[in-house]
């Protein structure tokens, strides 16, 4: 074999792979990118010290992207060391000096529009066209708010007999789901880098890709070392440790329930503090004067979005008794406009779920709201017709549901609504409160008064009235088991804050 023959051979073996690459279904596999993702650490990325994989599919080829590393408590140790090391001197950078550093990452974000385009379209199965105007967007609003924010933002304040100050709460530590993998890192991060926080980012494992440019782009706006550090594992390994470890002042967690309470239970041995971003079963109060039609868009808006995988999701549509049938037509009526398929299709509106065992998960409740005698309108169990490959639900949606069955109580994450009747408004707010939750709510109507007493009425964290848009300076987080704490804007920040109370100075 003379040199220039296995050079020969060289090539052509490459060409064939890249050939093979693609071919393939899945773009993604044959991209070293997403292969053995290292970790963040101390502003580089290294190799994990142990030996473990985790494998991110995609939802919608259930073919395999890639792997990330398995992160093991040392490499975790080691991201605490580096945050706790570096938070002395970032605590007491300016805020101007925050100010900027926000805005580089933002315009960092901004030039890899693409490249999280693609990644959380083939992670998540999120369609493209909501992934670039909501998933992708999402993530930058909050870089972009909160450093508008942070420029009036009052680190101290005097008082007649007392000075206050507002320190940075110390090393924190951040767990994020996949449900919307640049939105729930960003204004996490975004509000930890305002209050001049360090931290550690343990994303969703499904989703870790979005999370590996989060942090190229905290690399590439010259974050100093140490300040953001990813570790990649699993949830019961590193988020587990991270809501235990000794040295990490402040735990910011989203998703569900169960883990939140364990990750408060971790938290209570060292008395940390959390703040938990839990699920909902939020109502849509629909008003005896709303235009049916649109009244029924938004409902099914509401669960169609991102596959119903949404926390503030409007999932019991609560439907003047009067107004039943009319209602129920126009949601048949509108389906259709709805189509359920390939993400990377710009006409879809609702993709599969992240994964099988969330796919399992809401075949169960579908299950069950059918064995609970609820009417089937549209929907039902299995998988919508020519999509047999990829985690894809029917849109479903169940009329003569009762109160107090289970679908109408617990927050199913996928593409359901159930509809509830009611006799007069204050019934409506009666129901509209009756869950162990109170993330968000969202009224349907004209009058102004009934809309006022409606939303005034629901007792969660965000009332979304008929049009209106989120506002990224706005609280967000919620009343009852649907959390504790707020994130967005200056309350987002105040989370990473401690206020000091100074008496007798001079
Ligand atoms: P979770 O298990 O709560 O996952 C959320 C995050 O917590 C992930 O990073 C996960 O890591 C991590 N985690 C898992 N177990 C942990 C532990 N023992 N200690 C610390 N961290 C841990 O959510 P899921 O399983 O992905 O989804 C299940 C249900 O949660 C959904 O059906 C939905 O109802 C709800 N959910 C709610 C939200 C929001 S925005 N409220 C978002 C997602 C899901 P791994 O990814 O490695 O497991």
């Amino acid at each position: 074999y003379t040199p220039l023959f296995l050079y020969k051979m060289f090539i052509i073996i490459h060409i064939g792979n890249i050939y093979l690459c693609t071919q393939s279904q899945d773009k993604g596999a044959c991209n070293d990118m997403y292969n053995n993702v290292k970790h963040f650490i101390n502003g580089e990325w290294v190799e994990s010290t142990g030996n473990e994989t985790i494998d991110v599919i995609n939802p919608a080829t259930e073919e395999k992207m890639g792997t990330i590393s398995a992160g093991t408590e040392e490499d975790l140790d080691k991201a605490v060391q580096a945050a706790r090391k570096a938070f002395p001197s970032f605590s007491n950078t300016t805020r101007e000096e925050r100010v900027k550093l926000l805005d580089r990452i933002a315009d960092e974000y901004e030039k890899r529009k693409d490249d999280f385009i693609k990644v959380i379209t083939q992670e998540l199965g999120s369609p493209v066209t909501f992934t670039e105007k909501t998933q992708y967007e999402m993530g930058l609003r909050h870089f972009r708010e909160t450093a508008k924010i942070l420029r009036d933002f009052e680190f101290t304040e005097q008082r007649e007999g007392s000075f206050i100050q507002k320190d940075a709460i110390g090393v924190s530590g951040l767990i994020t789901p996949w449900n919307f993998p640049t939105n729930q890192l960003s204004t996490k991060l975004a509000s930890a880098i305002a209050a001049g926080s360090t931290v550690i980012l343990k994303p969703a494992s499904q989703t870790p890709y979005a999370a590996m440019l989060v942090a190229e782009v905290f690399e590439a706006a010259g974050v100093p070392k140490g300040v953001f550090n990813l570790v990649n594992g699993s949830g019961s390994k590193i988020g587990n440790a991270i809501s235990s470890h000794p040295d990490i002042d402040f735990v910011s967690f989203t998703g569900s329930g169960g883990v939140g309470t364990k990750i408060m239970e971790n938290a209570a041995q060292d008395i940390t503090k959390v703040s938990l971003e839990l699920g909902g079963k939020s109502p849509i109060i629909i008003l005896d004067d709303a235009d049916v039609k649109y009244a029924a868009r938004n409902a099914i808006t509401n669960i169609a979005a991102n596959t119903g995988q949404v926390c503030t999701a409007g999932t019991r549509a609560l439907v003047p008794a009067s107004m039943h049938d009319e209602f129920i037509e126009a949601i048949k009526e509108l389906l259709p406009e709805f189509p359920v398929g390939d993400p990377q299709d710009k006409n879809t509106f609702t993709g599969p779920q992240v994964s099988e065992e969330q796919w399992n998960t809401v075949q169960d409740y579908i299950q069950k709201g059918i064995d609970s005698g609820a009417t089937l309108v549209a929907g039902g169990t299995g998988k919508p017709d020519g999509l047999e490959t990829g985690f894809y639900s029917k849109l479903t949606v169940f009329t003569d549901v009762n109160r107090d069955d289970t679908i109408a109580q617990e927050e199913i994450f996928g593409p359901v609504l159930s509809v509830i009747t009611y006799n007069d408004l204050d019934e409506a707010i009666e129901i509209a409160n009756d869950t162990i939750y109170g993330l968000a709510g969202y009224v349907v109507g004209e009058n102004p008064e009934t809309l006022t007493k409606a939303a005034k009425g629901i007792r969660a964290g965000r009332i979304t009235v008929n049009d209106g848009k989120a506002d990224f300076s706005a609280p967000f987080g919620g009343f009852g088991q649907s959390g504790i704490g707020r994130e967005w804007g200056d309350y987002g920040i105040e989370e990473f804050l401690e206020p000091k109370t100074i008496l007798g100075l001079p």
